[in-house]
């Protein structure tokens, strides 16, 4: 499982060696610590967003569950409260350390070139996952896994053209209201441009604001609050995660304005979590687009199979579906594992 003493150390072999003397050539002392680090637990140095959603924290839980040390692992974990540079100085830890892999979901996409890059020079392979960076050097990482946040997007626009005609509000003026995610991320920019190109394909809807909701429910509310003392005439209000839902909901009701399926006003949200589903069941939220954060059992094949030498997919989708009211019950929910 360990990679041999030869071809990189791990931290535990690297202290011993080192105090053994740089080479560690002592006779028997070092075929013991060859055994000890041929023992010794696959190490992955996790870097996560953030615990900004109920998504975030199901896709943390996921990887915890997954790489735990009765299968063999140890799993170094590292909050970055949705900060890059808490990401950048965790990377550059766990180089140090001389992890056997590094695991991380970019908060942001760009501004990754030079970490990864010392992550490289140390051999210590690089497994992105959820969000995406942008690079011109796909070298810099092995795989990548998650979902396709644009898809996710369309898949709000053909659902909302379907349900307006069912509701005869075919060719009315519809006014969207757009709660974005954390600027620059990619499932921001996904579902961002999903909006965008499905609002330009329908000459009579129009995007009333671009507020910035940063996946929390807090900062939505704060947003959506003030937007509406502005303007109330909104027929849609694009949200894009649950958590944003929420805050939205919230400052929806302060206002006194009615919303969800026997609403005024039309939501729709990303994530698909127990929470979000829960709301979707009770009327609340109209459309909730799954976005899967199961992201442990992915990562470990991947891991896996590097450990026996394949060569993974560079890129690798998971399949995600969608949500209204009426596919919903208790049932339903408490069989979904996030
Ligand atoms: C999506 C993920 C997003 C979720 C949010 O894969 O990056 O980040 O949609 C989370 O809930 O904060
Ligand atoms: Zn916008």
């Amino acid at each position: 499982m360990k990679k041999s003493c030869g071809k990189k150390y791990g931290f535990l072999t690297a202290v011993i060696l080192a105090a053994l003397g740089s080479t560690g050539c002592t006779g028997g002392s070092r075929e013991a610590v060859q055994t000890e680090a041929e023992n010794e637990n696959i190490v992955i140095g996790f870097s996560e967003v953030g615990a900004e959603s109920d998504w975030r924290v199901a896709n943390t839980e996921s990887m915890r569950n997954t790489f735990t040390e009765e299968k063999g692992y140890e799993l170094m974990f590292n909050d970055a409260k949705q900060k890059q540079e808490n990401q950048i100085s965790a990377i550059r830890n766990y180089i140090l350390q001389a992890v056997d892999y590094i695991v991380f979901a970019p908060a942001v996409e760009e501004g990754w070139d030079e970490v990864l890059q010392e992550a490289k020079d140390a051999g210590i392979p690089v497994i992105i996952m959820d969000r995406m960076i942008n690079t011109e050097d796909e070298s810099l990482f092995t795989a990548w896994e998650g979902s396709d946040f644009y898809a996710e997007g369309v898949t709000a626009m053909e659902w909302l053209e379907e349900y307006l005609e069912e509701q005869g509000r075919a060719d009315e003026e519809i006014s969207i209201l757009h709660v974005k995610g954390t600027v620059g991320a990619t499932s921001q920019i996904g579902r961002t441009e999903g909006l965008e190109n499905g609002v330009a394909a329908h000459e009579n809807w129009e995007i009333a604001a671009c507020l910035e909701g940063e996946y929390t429910q807090a900062k939505t509310y704060e947003v959506v609050a003030e937007y509406l003392e502005t303007d109330t005439d909104i027929d849609v209000i694009y949200c894009e995660n649950d958590n944003s839902a929420f805050g939205a909901i919230q400052a929806l009701e302060e206002a006194g304005i009615s919303y969800g399926v026997d609403g005024d006003v039309i939501i729709i949200s990303f994530d698909a979590t127990e929470a979000g589903l829960t709301a979707c069941m009770n009327g609340q939220i109209n459309l909730d687009v799954e976005c899967n954060p199961l992201n442990g059992p992915r990562v470990e094949m991947i891991i896996q199979q590097l450990e026996n030498g394949e060569t993974p997919e560079k890129y690798s989708y998971v399949d995600e579906t969608y949500f209204v009211p009426e596919d919903l019950t208790e049932d339903l929910i408490a069989s979904r594992e996030y």
